[in-house]
Order: structure tokens, then sequence, then C-alpha cells
């Protein structure tokens, strides 16, 4: 069999599972006229990973993304194609996997200048489509022909409001990597995000067409900025920190923490001490829960405008991240927790409150709302629609995921996480049914022998 490279694999193992499901479903017609669509409600948290309350944790206070939840399906096990804000987005956004040359490219404009993204193919569908704050990472051409409107940028995330923040400055950007000043949530930029976006879903609700409405909030992306009142929802003293605060044991030199935490002042507090883990992800929560009461702002409005049941809502998160796990703070690496990202989407005539721990990629959004929207899917597409799994969530689906990140290479099956990096030819296996927390490679373990080929074929394609 001739060796398909790894891009022209995945394309066709998605043509097959899509093949596979195609006679079950059921087709909207393509042609009826724009108002009958489904609206999309379409939510991106930034680098939140799935550690709320609806994804099991107890220590999270997540209830209006977790009631949102009960009304939708949450995906246990969806991964990111690479593990970084910009280049996830455009692979997300134009459905294209990111291959050898557009891996880290963050502007959607180089990543595939000619793609069709998500919102543009709504908008060619007669949607009116918005986009407010952080959607794409970098999108001058690509936001000319996806937005009905000029996007909302979201350049100003870092600016920090506790008068006491400018005594702990790092750079021009980057102020303290922590604050929870008492002040009203609209003082942030999310807060600015979620009050814009509820008055256009008042405007668009009274529009003849319907809507494609983007809101992307940037906590708990750093610095964990949030108000004061989000902090005092969590004690201190009750906040567990990670428990494997080393490196995996024989992960190759390759495997890096990404040092983002450290481009913000630390407050004099000590890297990777036992108060920093602490106080980093007191911080995190506190910026999970103010993205979580604006998300329910948005859907109490969805439902006040009596919208809900004309209106598919997605939420996710654009891939992963460490809370000290490793003692690695943030993303762009290769590991299960950078990798995992958080996926709900609730859509008309489907069941809500189930869950499915079937593997899907975020590279399967845009097929996916195309189908629920009833529209044609683009031929271009490498990700596979999940419709037929939100119709049956137990059904035989995808045997792996596939993400890269630099000249790393990971399949991420349901019990491994196997990683090649390059031509040095470093590799990482994670048993993760006996090592869930990743804290020995094993790619070396003669008895693990096998499952590396497997694993190495997989990857390649030739399985
Ligand atoms: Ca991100």
């Amino acid at each position: 069999m001739r060796k398909l490279d790894r891009r022209s694999f995945i394309k066709t193992l998605g043509a097959g599972a899509a093949t596979l499901c195609w006679p079950l479903l059921s087709f909207a017609d393509d042609k009826s006229p724009g108002k009958s669509r489904p609206n999309v409600l379409f939510i991106a948290i930034d680098d939140l990973r799935p550690e709320l309350g609806c994804y099991g944790s107890k220590h999270i206070k997540s209830p209006h993304i977790d009631a949102f939840a009960r009304r939708g399906i949450a995906f246990d096990r969806a991964y990111c194609q690479t593990p970084v804000c910009g280049p996830s987005r455009s692979s997300l956004l134009t459905g294209i996997r990111p291959d050898k040359r557009t891996c880290n490219i963050w502007d959607a404009d180089k990543f595939a200048p000619n793609a069709v993204t998500l919102p543009q193919a709504f908008r060619q569908a007669g949607y009116h489509t918005i986009s407010n704050s952080k959607i794409f990472h970098d999108w001058e051409q690509a936001a000319k022909r996806s937005w009905s409107e000029t996007p909302t940028g979201h350049d100003n995330h870092a600016d920090f409001f506790d008068p006491a923040s400018k005594n702990f400055v790092k750079g021009p950007m980057h102020g303290p990597f922590f604050e929870g000043p008492d002040v009203p949530d609209e003082t942030y930029v999310d807060g600015q995000t979620c009050a814009k976006s509820l008055k256009d879903l008042r405007r668009l609700a009274k529009m003849d067409k319907p809507f494609f409405l983007g809101v992307g909030f940037i906590r708990p992306h750093l610095p964990f900025y949030a108000p004061k009142k989000y902090w005092d929802m969590y004690s201190r003293e009750d906040i567990a920190i990670a428990e494997n605060r080393f490196k995996p044991k024989n992960a190759p030199d390759s495997l890096k923490v990404h040092p983002e935490i450290q481009w913000y002042h630390d407050r004099g507090i000590k890297y990777n001490s036992l108060e920093f883990h602490t106080t980093a992800r007191h911080g995190y929560y506190a910026c999970v829960s103010y993205v979580d009461a604006l998300v329910g702002r948005l859907l109490a409005t969805l439902d006040e405008l009596k919208l809900r049941d004309n209106t598919i809502v997605v939420i996710w998160g654009d891939h992963g991240w460490h809370l000290g796990e490793h003692n690695f703070w943030g993303k762009a690496n290769l590991l299960h927790n950078a990798t995992h990202a958080p996926l709900i989407i609730s859509a008309p005539g489907f069941q809500g409150n189930i869950r499915t721990d079937r593997i899907v990629e975020l590279v399967d959004i845009y097929p996916t709302l195309c189908e629920l929207a009833g529209m044609k899917l683009p031929g271009h597409l490498e990700g596979t629609s999940m419709a037929p799994l939100m119709e049956n969530p137990k059904r035989q689906w995808k045997k792996a995921a596939f993400t890269r990140h630099g000249n790393g290479f990971t399949v991420t099956t349901r019990d491994y996480t196997y990683t090649e990096y390059g031509k040095d030819a470093q590799r990482m296996l994670y048993d993760r049914k006996k090592d869930p927390s990743e804290n020995e490679n094993v790619a070396e373990a003669e008895e693990y022998k096998e499952t590396v080929d497997q694993l190495s074929k997989l990857l390649d394609g030739q399985i």
C-alpha cells in the first residue's frame, strides 16, 4: 500500500467516517429560505480546559455552563489540532488540519488564504454574521469575507485595574499575572464583550434572517484578571494543587514548558513554589467562574428572546492547559492536558443532558454546524460532522485524534497518547489507562514495543 502522508490519510479517514454515517442523516432543504435555518451562538472560551462541573470537577464553580450541558451534548474526548490559540482557531475556522507548512501559523489569512471560513459559509447561506472579540486570532482578510459587520478586536485583554498592579509591571504588555479588584464585570474586556453580545442578540432577534453570533471570551487565558467576587467563590486553603509537579519520567528534551506565565510579573511569588501553584490555580478558577457567569447571561437572554428552540449553541475551548502538572503552566506542548479541549453543543431537535466518550476533533465543528443548519458541506473540509454522534452518542466513531505542534506529531486514542518529534526521532508514549496523569514516558519500554509500532503506523497513515 502506498504510504499516504498524514494529511491525506486523515482526510481519507474523515471521508470514510462520513460515508458510513451519511445515509442515516436527514438533511434540511438546502434551498430553504434563510430564516427557516437555525441561528448559531458560537461561544469560544480562550484556554479553557475541560475542568468544569459538567466534566466532573466538583471544585469548580461553573453553574451556567453546567446548566447548558444539561440541555446539550458534552464531548468528553474532544481534541485540538494544535495546542496554541491562533493556529488552533485557524484550523477550526477553516476546517483544515494543520500540515507541515501551516502548523504554527496564527493568521487565518496565511493559514488558508482562499478557504471559505466557517462564518463565511453561513454568511453565504444568508446568515447575518457577527464576531465579538476573539474568534479568529488574526483575521484581517478572513474578517472581510466572514463577517457581516466589522468585528470587535481583543487587543486590551491585558489591561489591569487594581491600583496596586502598577507596581508589578514586567513589560509594556505585561503587568502582574493575576489581580482581583472589586470592580464590575464590565470593567474587563469579557464583560464588555458580553454586554455588546446581549445588545446584538436583541437586534438580531428582530432581523428577517438567521444569525451566526461569535462571542469570544478571553479568560481564563493569562493574565488571571477577574473581579473580586469571582475570586471570593473559592477559599485559597481548599485549593488542591497538582500532585505531579515534576517532568514525566523519561520525557524527551523536545517536551518543553511554555514560558507564557513568566512573561507576567510574579508579584514576588517564587515560580512553581507551593504558593505559586495555589495562587495561579485560584486565579484560573476565578476567571473560569467569571466567564461562566457571562455565558449564563448570554443564555438567559437567548431564553428571554425565545430564541433557544431555534438556535444551535456551541461552547468550545481552543485547546487544553496545564495548571501546574509537571510544573507546566500553559499550552503549547503535546501532553494530554494541552490537547484535550471542552466542547458542548446543543441543537434544536437533539436530546439534551447526554455525553459521549467517543473521540472527536475541533476540526469536526465546521462540518457539524453546516449539517445541523441544513447547509451543504464545502468540499475542502477535513473534519467529520458529529451530527450522527449527537443522535447516537454510543455509535462507532473515530479511533483517534491527530494533533501537531512544531515538529511534533501526536495521535490520541482512548488509552494512549503517542508523539513523534521530527527527525531526531524522539518519542513519547503515555499509557493513560495505567497512568492518566502522564507521569512516565514508556515509548522505549520493551512491553510497549508492539503498541508503539501500531500507533506509529496509525500516525503515518499505514493503518
Ligand atoms: Ca487559547
